[in-house]
């Protein structure tokens, strides 16, 4: 398995058409969605109308487009606290999503859950976690449903590098491979829990090697790199969908805003403006748009005409939140566990 070294340029390597064109033009379309609307949020969030910790996932985009292109609208997701671009990429209501974090009616949650807790069951998004770990044992749950129900489905649970700090996830892969259950675990391993980095937490930092005694098949890609990720989604979810069992594939890549929030992480003191900004320039969208331009699959004038579009969009998508209905006083406590 070969090392990633953080901050290398990233290498897009497509043989001729071993990806179909409009396949990796919909990667980049994806990733722009999610980018977009987080950058939206980022915008808006310190109007604080939205009333709930935002976990933004900028500079993450391409592990969740470069998985998510892979499944099909029935296959299982569930996902953690940083779960929008996992949302928008499985195909998502995202007006339902934003509505969510102004805790309207229309909210995919009915405006009840917030960030956190997004569900859209009519795309298979089963749901987000807020405990860490938490998506791990139900992804594997959901897996062991579909091999009962014979229904096909693979499931598939994002999580982040603090995951791996939990026993649940080795009790998980464990079941997972002795029921060979169809199953894939993708860790986006970003370097960093809250304000602590990997190096501070973890005696090495190469999480995958935590596996290898559990016999699973492991990958471990460039998640800044949305060719790299898809590729190793695609044999992981393959494996599962034909009854070969679980996979893990670990996704280096970096969180460009603070834990939660809009700062940098910067203004606290745990990360250096360099370590952000050699981040920045390996932000997943504009390298792969310059790398669309220079094969040409985008011209400039089709990115310009789709960028303005989405930028329409997502104005659409916030003025619909605004205009949506908060919860009745009366009903307000209604859907929840009590
Ligand atoms: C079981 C549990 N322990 C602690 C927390 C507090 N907590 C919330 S997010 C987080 C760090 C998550 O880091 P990671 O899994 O790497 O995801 P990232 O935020 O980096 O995407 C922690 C410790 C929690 N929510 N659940
Ligand atoms: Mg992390």
């Amino acid at each position: 398995m070969k090392s990633i070294k953080v901050t290398s340029p990233i290498v897009f390597s497509v043989c001729r058409g071993d990806i179909p064109k409009e396949l990796l033009r919909e990667f980049y379309r994806t990733m722009f969605w999610i980018q977009k609307v987080e950058l939206k949020i980022n915008e808006l969030y310190h109007e604080d109308e939205m009333k709930t910790p935002v976990h933004l996932c900028l500079g993450q985009e391409a592990v969740a487009a470069g998985v998510c292109l892979n499944l099909n609208a029935n296959d299982y997701v569930f996902t953690n606290h940083r779960g929008h671009g996992h949302y928008i990429a499985k195909g998502g209501n995202i007006k339902a999503m934003v509505a969510e974090f102004y805790n309207r009616e229309t909210g995919c949650s009915r405006g009840r859950g917030g960030s956190m807790h997004l569900v859209d069951t009519a795309v298979g998004l089963l749901g987000s976690s807020s405990i860490v770990g938490g998506g791990i044992p139900l992804a594997t749950g959901a897996a062991l449903a579909s091999v009962l129900r014979k229904d096909n489905r693979v499931s598939l649970a994002f999580f982040g590098d603090a995951a791996i700090e939990e026993g649940v996830i080795y009790e998980s892969i464990n079941f997972a491979m002795l029921k060979k259950l169809p199953v894939v675990y993708v860790c986006e391993n970003n370097l960093y829990s809250v304000f602590s980095h990997l190096s501070k937490r973890q005696a090495q930092d190469d999480i995958y090697r935590r596996f290898i005694g559990l016999d699973i098949p492991i990958y471990r890609v460039d998640g800044n790199n949305v060719v790299a990720v898809y590729r190793a989604a695609k044999k992981a979810i393959a494996q599962a969908r034909d009854g070969g069992g679980p996979s893990f594939i670990e996704c280096r890549t970096y969180r460009l805003k603070d834990h939660h929030g809009t700062g940098s992480g910067v203004e606290v003191g745990y990360r250096s403006q360099e370590e952000v900004d050699e981040w920045v320039a390996r932000c997943p969208v504009k390298n792969y748009e310059r790398f669309l331009l220079e094969q040409r699959l985008l011209t400039a004038v089709e990115i310009k005409q789709f960028t303005d579009a989405v930028d329409r969009e997502v104005e659409g998508v916030f003025n619909f939140a605004h205009a949506s209905p908060l919860p009745r006083e009366d009903e307000v406590l209604d859907y929840l566990y009590q």
